[in-house]
C-alpha cells in the first residue's frame, strides 16, 4: 500500500451553524471557526471538514445549495474564508469544502432555468421526466419522506426527480456539459487553496435509467429508493473522472460518504488508486435500526455493534483507510447512542473514545464529542428544525405512535441532537452567541461545556487531548496508523478487545464495555500498560480485573 501523507493524521468536523456565532445573529459563522483554530490544533487535529457554507435557503441547512461559487452571507464572506485557509495553514490544518454534487437547491440558476424550459440545455442538468396520466413516473420514496417526483409547476404531468427534499433535485450526471460545470467547480476551489472535500451523498449520483417502479413495501404505497440504486451500474465512469480531472492534479484529499457499496467495489473506491482517499465506516452506526423508520429502531446491542466494527475493520485492512466515527452531524450524539443513559460519565465516554480513536483508519471528530456532549431533549416537534426529523416524526404517529412515543424516536435519533450550539462555557447560550441561538441550547451546558473541561484535569476534554497525542506520539504513530488490526477476547460479552501489531511491536487495547466489574484471565504477558483511563490497573497473576468502563492499553512481549 503506497504511504500518503494523510494516513496518520486526525480529521475534526465543523458544522458552521452550532459552531461559534461572532456577529451575534445567532448564527455561527467562519470568524467563529477562525477564533477556535487554536483550539483545535491544541486538541490535536490535522484536517478540518467545513459542513456546507454556499449561499443557501436552508431547507436543509446547507446541502441545499444555490450557488457553489460564494459563501453565503449568514456565515462570512469569500475574504473571510480565504482568511480561514491562511490561519488554518499556518497551524498545519488541512481545511476541506463540502461538495454536494448529488443535487442543488432548487433555487439554484440551473434549475430556475430549467424550470422555465425543462425541454431547453438546462433540463437536462436535472431529471425532468413525463408521468402516467398526472401520477408519477415510479413509485420511489426520497429519503426525507414522500415520492420522489414532485411535478413541473405550469405542466399536468411532467415531473422532476428529488432523491431528498423536493427543494434538492438531482442533478443529471449522465449530461457531460453538466459533468464539465461540476469540474470546473471543483478545481476552482483547489485552485483556492483548499485541501480537498468530504463527498456528500455520493452514492446516490448513479441511476438505474430503466425507471423501473418496485412492490410497495409500506402502506404508502412507495417502495424504497435504494431499490433502484441497487441496480444501478457504472457510477465508475463519473467518480474516475472525477478523480482524473480534479483530485489527482492537485493531490487533493478526499473522504466520501458512501452508504450502500457492494464489497467487490470497495477496491474501486478507496483502494490505491480509488476513487477517494478514504471513506467514512457508517455499518456501526446502523445496527441498531428496525425495518420501518425511527419509531421502529431497538437499542443498540453491544455484541453486535462491536462485531460489526470488528468485520469492517478486517474487511478493510487489506484494502485502503476507512474513516472512522462515533458521530457527525446526521447522526445521535455517540455518548447517548453507544452508551446506556444511566452509564454516561467520564469513563464510559473515556473508553468510548479510546476504542474508536486506536483502531485502524483515521479518527474523525464531531464537534462536542471532545467535551462528551449528549442528546438534548426538545419539549415538542416544534422546537426541532431538521427535515427528516420531522419527517420521522409525521411517520411515527401515522404508524400509531403516541406524541410521546414520536417524541421519544426524535430524541434517540433525531440529528438536530447533533446540531444544538457548541457548549463554549457556562455563560448564556453556552457562549456560542449573544443573540438568540438557531437552534436550542442543551440545557446540560453549565455542566458540559468547554471551558470548565479546560480546567480540569481528568476532563473528557483532556482525556481526548492525551488520547491524541497518544495515537500520534513518536513511538505509537506507525504501529496505530499501519498496524494490523486483529479481534481479541471475543467471548467475553462485555469486552471491547483488538490488537494492533506491526513488526514486533503489539499492543492490546481491552475495555469492560459494561457498568458491572469484569475480569479477563490474560492470554499474553504484557510489558507495559501504555495507556488507561483508570489512575489503576489490577492484575493479579494472568487475572485483570477491570471495572465498569474501564480501558487498558498494554504493550505486550512478543516473544
Ligand atoms: O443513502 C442514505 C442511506 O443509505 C442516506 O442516509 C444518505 O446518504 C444520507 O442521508 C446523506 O446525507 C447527506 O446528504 C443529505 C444531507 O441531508 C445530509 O446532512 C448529508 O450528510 C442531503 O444532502
Amino acid at each position: 500500500m503506497d504511504r500518503k501523507w494523510w494516513h496518520d493524521r486526525i480529521g475534526y468536523q465543523v458544522y458552521p451553524k452550532s459552531f461559534l456565532d461572532t456577529d451575534g445573529d445567532g448564527i455561527g459563522d467562519l470568524k467563529g471557526i477562525i477564533r477556535k483554530l487554536d483550539y483545535l490544533q491544541e486538541l490535536g487535529i490535522d484536517i478540518l471538514w467545513i459542513s456546507p457554507v454556499y449561499p443557501s435557503p436552508m431547507v436543509d441547512n446547507g446541502y441545499d445549495i444555490a450557488d457553489y461559487y460564494g459563501i453565503d452571507s449568514r456565515f462570512g464572506t469569500m475574504e473571510d474564508m480565504e482568511l480561514l485557509l491562511a490561519e488554518a495553514k499556518k497551524r498545519n490544518i488541512h481545511v476541506l469544502m463540502d461538495l454536494v454534487v448529488n443535487h442543488t437547491s432548487d433555487q439554484h440558476e440551473w434549475f430556475q432555468k430549467a424550470l422555465a424550459d425543462p425541454d431547453g440545455e438546462y433540463g437536462q442538468y436535472y431529471y425532468f421526466k413525463d408521468g402516467i396520466d398526472g401520477r408519477p413516473p415510479t413509485n420511489w420514496r426520497s429519503y426525507f419522506g414522500g415520492s420522489v417526483w414532485e411535478k413541473v409547476p405550469g405542466y399536468d404531468n411532467k415531473f422532476y426527480l428529488h432523491l431528498f427534499a423536493k427543494e434538492q433535485p438531482d442533478l443529471n450526471w449522465e449530461n457531460k456539459a453538466l459533468r464539465e460545470e461540476i469540474y470546473r467547480m471543483v478545481n476552482w476551489w483547489l485552485d483556492k487553496g483548499i485541501d480537498g472535500f468530504r463527498i456528500d451523498a455520493i452514492i446516490n449520483i448513479k441511476k438505474d435509467l430503466e425507471w423501473e417502479s418496485y412492490p410497495a413495501d409500506n402502506t404508502d404505497g412507495l417502495c424504497d429508493v435504494r431499490n433502484m440504486l441497487k441496480k444501478a451500474t457504472g457510477i465508475g465512469k463519473f467518480l474516475g473522472e472525477l478523480r482524473d480531472r480534479c483530485f489527482l492534479p492537485h493531490g487533493a484529499f478526499t473522504v466520501g460518504e458512501v452508504f450502500d457499496l457492494k464489497e467487490e467495489e470497495l477496491a474501486d473506491f478507496v483502494g490505491d488508486n480509488g476513487y477517494f482517499s478514504t471513506m467514512f465506516a457508517f455499518e456501526h452506526v446502523m445496527v441498531h435500526y428496525g425495518e420501518n423508520g425511527w419509531y421502529d429502531n431497538g437499542e443498540v446491542q453491544f455484541v453486535k455493534w462491536r462485531d460489526t466494527i470488528f468485520k469492517n475493520q478486517l474487511k478493510l485492512q487489506e484494502i485502503g483507510f476507512e474513516s472512522n466515527i462515533i458521530e457527525n452531524h446526521d447522526e445521535p450524539r455517540g455518548a447517548s447512542h453507544f452508551i446506556p443513559e444511566k452509564d454516561y460519565g467520564f469513563y464510559s465516554v473515556s473508553a468510548l473514545a479510546t476504542l474508536m480513536i486506536l483502531l485502524r483508519g483515521l479518527p474523525f471528530l464531531y464537534q462536542g464529542q471532545e467535551i462528551g456532549m449528549t442528546n438534548c431533549p426538545f419539549s415538542s416537534i416544534e422546537e426541532y428544525d431538521d427535515i427528516e426529523t420531522k419527517d420521522q416524526y409525521a411517520l411515527a404517529i401515522e404508524s400509531g405512535c403516541s406524541e410521546k412515543e414520536a417524541l421519544l424516536a426524535c430524541y434517540r435519533q433525531s440529528r438536530d441532537n447533533c446540531r444544538t450550539p457548541m457548549q463554549w462555557d457556562a455563560s448564556a447560550n453556552a457562549g456560542f452567541t449573544t443573540g438568540t441561538p438557531w437552534l436550542k441550547v442543551n440545557p446540560n451546558y453549565k455542566e458540559i461545556n468547554v471551558l470548565a473541561q479546560e480546567q480540569e484535569y481528568g476532563s473528557v476534554l483532556n482525556f481526548y487531548r492525551r488520547l491524541l497525542a497518544f495515537r500520534k506520539s513518536e513511538e505509537y504513530r506507525e504501529l496505530f496508523t499501519y498496524g494490523e488490526f486483529a479481534p481479541a477476547y471475543e467471548e467475553y460479552d462485555t469486552v471491547f478487545a483488538y490488537y494492533r501489531t506491526l513488526g514486533s511491536k503489539r499492543v492490546l487495547v481491552l475495555c469492560n464495555y459494561c457498568a458491572e466489574p469484569c475480569s479477563v484471565k490474560l492470554k499474553e504477558t504484557y510489558e507495559n500498560v501504555v495507556f488507561v483511563n483508570y489512575p489503576q490497573v489490577t492484575c493479579v497473576g494472568d487475572m485483570l480485573t477491570l471495572e465498569p468502563y474501564q480501558v487498558v492499553v498494554a504493550e505486550l512481549s512478543l516473544a
